[in-house]
């Protein structure tokens, strides 16, 4: 792949540099995105019509499964390129933030060491009611199970769809978009909000953003630079092209 000469430069030369992730990026590891259709018995399943405390309100047996199904299936895959890539750039330059929309936890597993999880991580679980932690649980006494501690349904420790974002994370993430010297943008619709204003807050802070997608999004008209194409491969390119014969930083 061939990248503009400025935005390897501009790679090179910068302090902090922010990637915010999502589904995209897990799609090479086997992971279904939110606009793919979900696989299987849960294809005939809307993610957004699931992802939510009324759905689990509703059918918390059917919420509950739905995301222990995904839980055995993140357990099955192993991070892919892109995310790889990401955790050896970290190594490469001053500063790297990476804020995940993903749940997968595919980014700890890279070894990204600075990451912000927008929306939790479906491998941990806590309570409904009073978000007690719950380390391990069976199943055998009923689905979902109850938390030991205060007896409510336990649920995943994600943030669904009409729940705020934590206040901590969504704050990091917002000043760092504000105050990094590139934002990288990967895999990702732009369509779900806050994660989607990102982006645009680092434009407001003149800050230049670069997309890597597949297709077009909302946020494309506003990208400095748009690099078509997986995000296994460009990400590794991107790498190789601006730091192929570096050390690692404070080699
Ligand atoms: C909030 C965890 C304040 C759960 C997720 C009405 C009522 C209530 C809220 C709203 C409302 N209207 C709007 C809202 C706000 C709402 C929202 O944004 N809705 C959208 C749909 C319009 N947001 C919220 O509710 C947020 N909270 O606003 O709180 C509030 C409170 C009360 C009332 C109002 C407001 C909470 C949002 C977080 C939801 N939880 N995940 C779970 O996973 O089960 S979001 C979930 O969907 C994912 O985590 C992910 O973030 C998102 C999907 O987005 P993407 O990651 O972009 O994935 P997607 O499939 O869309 O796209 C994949 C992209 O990758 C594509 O572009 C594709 O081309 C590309 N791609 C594919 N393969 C590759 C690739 N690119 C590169 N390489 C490849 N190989």
């Amino acid at each position: 792949m061939v990248f503009a000469a400025n935005l390897i430069s501009c790679l090179q030369s910068a302090r902090w540099v922010v990637v915010l992730t999502g589904a995209g990026i897990s799609a090479e590891s086997g992971i279904p995105t939110f606009r793919d259709a979900q696989t299987g018995y849960w294809a005939k399943y809307d993610p957004q019509e699931l992802a939510t405390s009324g759905a689990f309100r509703r059918n918390p047996q059917l919420v509950w499964e739905w995301y222990s199904y995904r839980r055995a299936l993140v357990s099955q895959t192993q991070p892919n390129a892109g995310h790889l890539a990401l955790a050896a750039l970290a190594g490469k330059l001053p500063r790297l933030t990476v804020i995940t929309q993903n749940v997968d936890g595919l980014h700890q597993r890279a070894g990204s060491p600075e990451l912000i999880e927008l929306h939790g991580n479906l491998t941990r679980v806590k309570c409904f009611d009073r978000h007690h932690p719950v380390a391990q649980w069976s199943e055998l006494a009923g689905i979902p199970p109850i938390c030991p501690v205060c007896g409510s349904w336990l649920r995943p420790d994600v943030v669904w769809f009409g729940e705020n974002l934590p206040f901590d994370a969504l704050q990091r993430a917002t000043e760092a978009a504000r105050r990094c010297d590139l934002f990288l943008v990967v895999g990702t619709s732009s369509l779900v909000y806050p994660a989607a204003s990102l982006p645009m807050e680092a434009i407001q802070h003149r800050v230049a953003v670069v997309e890597i997608n597949l297709q077009e999004t909302p946020l494309t008209p506003y990208a400095k630079w748009v690099l078509t194409g997986k995000a296994g491969v460009v990400l590794p390119a991107l790498l190789q092209a601006a730091f192929a014969d570096e050390k690692e930083k404070g080699e």
